[in-house]
């Protein structure tokens, strides 16, 4: 089957005014999506959201200016969707870190226009080359809606005879002004591993605050929590669904350095937030059931 280009897509979901599929930088199909209400971007390369911007307000969703748009890599920055490992396969380290999915051209199903709202819908399956890294068979389907909220909702299903375990993220990285004076709200008093520090465990008081390389998993089902970006005076509020993990990131200085795909100064800018399923709270699937993990965002003064 050959690959639909941007323009055969176009031709079949394009809304006029509201919903266009054009190309990313390595010519893969890039749906951007512009109304009254915001304007936004999500790649075919996994199903990558990598903007969010509601009207009258600044970018939500950071990506590096040194990404690279490589089919088979991971674009830095957006929100990639980890799965069905998080960070690096636990039994091998020859496995793309964060799994499969995120560097797959996903197929795009429909693009629909409700109450102002735009929805995107896409998929991807397992196939003779996922296997290579899992043996499991299950399909993926990732909801976004863009509007004055953006909502993700990734819905894995178990398509094969066996019951399988899996990691999951919605790993996102949001624009901040300053990360000095930024802060995650909704955390205080959950435990969490510093996966800085060999994975020990700690247990958060206040808000958390980055004054160095960050890596943290907080193992939480608590519903809500939000990035504070004084520097842009504003709060990210984020409400999750299926969701028993949080994970904070910033690579601070010299990590940042070390990747060729991010900017030497782009830390001070970027901090992720995540909503997940990772390590202890990692989902068990049977056969022919699907499992939803949700994340709506939305974005007020500070
Ligand atoms: O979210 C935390 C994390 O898994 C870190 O351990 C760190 O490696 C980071 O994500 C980077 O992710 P990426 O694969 O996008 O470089």
């Amino acid at each position: 089957m050959t690959t639909p280009t941007p323009q055969d897509l176009n031709t079949r979901f394009g809304i006029p005014n509201a919903a266009q599929i054009t190309a990313d930088p390595s010519g893969h199909p890039a749906v951007r999506i512009t109304t009254p209400q915001c304007s936004g971007e999500i790649l075919l390369h996994g199903a990558q959201v990598t903007s969010w911007k509601p009207a009258g307000a600044q970018e939500v969703i950071f990506v590096s200016s040194k990404a690279l748009y490589t089919e088979g890599k991971a674009i830095r920055g957006g929100i990639p969707i980890c799965f069905p490992w998080f960070r690096a396969k636990s039994d091998d380290r020859q496995a793309p870190a964060h799994g499969f999915v995120r560097t797959k051209i996903w197929t795009l199903d429909s693009i629909e226009q409700n109450a102002g709202l735009i929805t995107v819908t896409m998929s991807t399956q397992t196939d003779a080359d996922t296997k290579k890294w899992w043996p499991h068979d299950c399909r993926a389907v990732l909801q976004a809606t863009f509007g004055t909220g953006l909502k993700l909702a990734f819905t894995v299903t178990n398509t094969g005879p066996a019951p399988f375990r899996f990691e999951e993220a919605l790993h996102t990285y949001h624009t901040v002004g300053d990360i000095h004076r930024a802060r995650v709200s909704g955390l205080d008093g959950v435990s969490y591993l510093d996966n800085t520090k060999s994975n020990i465990e700690k247990k958060q008081s206040g808000d958390v605050t980055i004054s160095g390389p960050t890596d943290s998993a907080y193992a939480t089902s608590q519903s809500t929590f939000a990035v504070l970006d004084p520097a842009n005076n504003r709060r990210i509020h984020i409400a999750k669904q299926n969701s028993n993990t949080t994970v904070v990131w910033n690579p601070w200085i010299e990590a940042a350095h070390s990747m060729a795909d991010f900017g030497d100064d782009e830390w001070q800018t970027m901090l992720c937030a995540e909503a997940a399923n990772i390590m202890a709270n990692a989902v068990d699937l049977p056969p022919a059931k699907s499992h939803t993990i949700a994340v709506t965002m939305s974005v007020t003064p500070l």
